[in-house]
């Protein structure tokens, strides 16, 4: 709806554009994000994290909006839920939290959803636009009364990789971002197998790679160490991408 740079005003405003640009750059990307957390802090200091990304037109949709990564989970136990449309699927929100969740589809279905349409930007080069819908991640984190001390909130997912899950983690300062929602329809239909069915991601300040898909856990925690390798995310972990991809 808004452009972020229309929220920019005065000084402030111009010094926040010129680090957009900054943050463009590869070399200054990597320098500013590669995970430490005197460069978070940094990073954190010099961009509007709760700025939010464009929102454009439904005449502005992509026509065709590819899938990328995996296109079906294809393990027994997701093709089960398929099968029976998702009527066994449970969303686990859990960790730090002092009211564990375990939601079906039709209870996130009844939640007041936010429909935003975005445009996706995939690391490998290609961009969608698109529009999602879905709860905000912020509501299910304040039902689940997530605790201070959570400062991660990591997603697993129903896809392997060699025998583990798929999963990314994010701050948050971007869980509670107005723009942050678990989508439950892509383009005004349920979300299909190939795009994350039945619940995915959206971070939409954030990189694809980021937007995880096929969610089946959300897990509230103080620190990364000891989940996966440790990076905070699959391609973190096995090809050394940003942990914070922000766009
Ligand atoms: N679970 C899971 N989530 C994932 C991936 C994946 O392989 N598995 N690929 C990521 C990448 S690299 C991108 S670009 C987007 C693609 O989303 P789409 O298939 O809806 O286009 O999903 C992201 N989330
Ligand atoms: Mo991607």
């Amino acid at each position: 709806m808004i452009a972020r740079r229309n929220l920019l005003v005065g000084g402030a405003g111009l010094l926040l554009a010129g680090c957009d640009r900054v943050v463009q750059i590869p070399a200054a990307r990597s320098i500013l994000f590669k995970g430490e957390d005197m460069q978070r802090g940094l990073q954190r200091a010099l961009m509007d994290r709760g700025a939010l990304a464009p929102e454009f037109r439904p005449d502005q949709m992509s026509p065709i909006f590819r899938a990328n990564g995996t296109h079906d989970p294809g393990t027994p136990a997701y093709a089960a839920m398929v099968a029976n449309q998702f009527a066994d699927y449970r969303l686990q929100v859990r960790g730090l939290v002092d009211r564990p969740l375990s939601l079906s589809l039709a209870q996130l279905a009844a939640m007041p959803a936010r429909s935003q349409i975005t445009r996706h930007d995939c690391v490998e080069g290609w961009s969608a636009i698109g529009q999602w819908q879905g709860p905000l991640l912020g509501t299910l984190l304040k039902a689940a009364a997530m605790r201070r001390s959570a400062r991660y909130v990591v997603f697993t997912c129903a896809d392997l990789f060699n025998g583990t899950p798929y999963y990314e983690s994010i701050d948050t300062v971007d869980a509670f971002h107005p723009q942050t929602i678990l989508a439950l329809k892509m383009n005004g239909t349920r979300l299909g197998v190939a795009h994350g069915a039945p619940v995915r991601l959206r971070v939409e300040r954030q990189l694809g790679y980021k937007h995880a898909k096929y969610v089946m856990a959300i897990d509230a925690v103080a620190s990364l160490d000891g989940i996966g390798k440790g990076k905070g995310g699959y391609w973190e972990d096995n090809v050394d991408y940003d942990w914070y991809a922000g766009i």
